[in-house]
Order: structure tokens, then sequence, then C-alpha cells
């Protein structure tokens, strides 16, 4: 049996739900079909939220998410991936295996931890496994500001401190960084992500930075659409830029 679209580039998120639509994978699955790719997604977690708060979530187990993934990797080439909301040590760790054993490309991995609302969405253990065994089976993670700190163990204070966050990201085995920059840094930093590649070169990104306050699955979107862009083709570089393009876009459509 066929599905339709089915032509079109598989892009695989591994995530949690928000039901409520902003974040996780609804917001990927969006933004997947938005890039003319066939979306498909393994639940990492039932949220119980909406934009104003997250009530609670009901984990996944490592089984109940391998037993998701497996048959998609079966019946299709998946042409990128990306991970979302990991929230116990288990998810992590079977994230890790399925990257390493299954016919799965090297995912973009947005290293979720709280969301927007300000719920703790990963706990300890788990932290420490995607930080040692998540990113160095990597082709990119997608940190904010925040993020990026708890990852490093500094504080990034300034747009310099940013490149030296991705470096120490890339020492702990991350193929690429994109660091992503914010007003709570400096209005310098508005709406600057940086960009390590595996060669070890530095591109910014800037768009016009549009004040809408905090948007609920920002870092959802941008990193589903980077997967996306890579999923048909595009190179490290050109994907991040049509990302961030397509990110800017929906939040400006915020304010009409
Ligand atoms: O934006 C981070 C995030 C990721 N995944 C899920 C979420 C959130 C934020 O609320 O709910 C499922």
């Amino acid at each position: 049996m066929r599905a339709l679209n089915k032509d079109k580039p598989v892009v695989l998120t591994i995530a949690g739900i928000d039901p409520s639509g902003g974040a996780g994978i609804v917001a990927d699955i969006k933004t997947i079909a938005a890039f003319a790719c066939f979306p498909a997604a393994a639940i990492t977690s039932i949220t119980f939220q909406n934009a104003k708060r997250v009530f609670g979530a009901q984990h996944q187990t490592a089984a109940t998410l391998r037993a998701q993934v497996e048959p998609i990797v079966q019946d299709a080439r998946v042409a990128a991936a990306k991970t979302g909301m990991l929230p116990t040590a288990e998810i992590v760790a079977e994230v890790v295996r399925l990257f390493c054993e299954e016919d799965l490309p090297a995912p973009v991995v947005d290293p979720v931890m709280i969301s927007t609302s300000g719920h703790d969405l990963i706990g300890d253990s788990a932290f420490q496994i995607l930080k040692n065994e998540l990113l160095p089976v990597s082709r990119l993670v997608t940190p904010n500001i925040p993020e990026a700190e708890r990852l490093v163990g500094f504080r990034i204070r300034s747009v310099s401190d940013m490149r030296k966050a991705a470096q120490a990201m890339q020492s702990l085995g991350a193929r690429a960084v994109l660091v992503k920059g914010g007003h709570r840094l400096s209005p310098e930093a508005a709406a600057l992500d940086i960009l390590l590649d595996e060669t070890g070169r530095f591109t910014e990104f800037r768009e016009e930075y549009i004040d809408v306050g905090e948007v609920h699955g920002s870092g959802c979107t941008l990193s589903a659409a980077i997967a996306a862009a890579l999923g048909k083709g595009m190179s490290l570089e050109a994907a991040v830029g049509a990302a961030k393009k397509h990110l800017t876009d929906q939040i400006r459509s915020l304010i009409r």
C-alpha cells in the first residue's frame, strides 16, 4: 500500500506532543509539511499544556518509543531527522541506540530543557546522557542561550561567548552547533544565530528582530525546518538560512 505524498523526502521527528499545537510534534509536522517534505513522528511524551502552562506529562518508555520508530524505518528511507523533548534517561538512551543501530541519518538535536512557560522538560540524568551520548551522534545541535550555558557550564554574556560556547559544544562531540542568540543577551544579539560547522567555520545569521515576547514553539519550528531543508538536500548553511527565514516569516505573521 502507498501513502499519499510519500515521494517527498521523509523527515522524522522524535519529540513530545503538545496537544495545544504550539510546540513539539504538531509544530514539527506543520513545519516539515511547509517545506514540502513528508513528516513522520514518534512521540516521547504526551504533555498536557497550552501556551500559558504545562499541567503535566505522560512519558513513553524505551520500548514504546522503539516500537514507533522501527516500523517507520522498515518502510521508508528517512532523509533527515530531528529530536525534541527527551524527558527521561531511558528515552534519551534509547534515542542514542536507535540512531546508532538503525538506518537513520544523524539528527538535528534541539536540546529542549525548559518550556517557554517555565516548565522543566528534561530530568538531570537525561540531560547528562543528552550531553555525553546524543551530542556525539548529532548532525547539528541547536541550543538557545540558557540551554548552551547548561551544556558548557559557563555564562554567555556576549557574542564572543556564543562563539566560545559553540566551540565547547563541538568539543563535546557535536559535528556542528547553532547557538541561538536572543533579546536577553543584548540588542546586538537579538535574532542573531551563530553556526559553527564541522570544518570549524563560523557563519552569522541575522534576521529582523520582531519583538513579540516569547514565542511558544519557536525552537521546535526552527529545528524541524533545518531537518526538512537538510532532507531536501540543502547544505547545512543553506538549511539554517532557509529555516531561520521561515521562522521569521511565521513570527512576522503574528503581528499582521
Ligand atoms: O519548546 C520546547 C518544547 C518542546 N517540546 C514540547 C513542548 C515544548 C514547550 O512547551 O511542550 C512537547
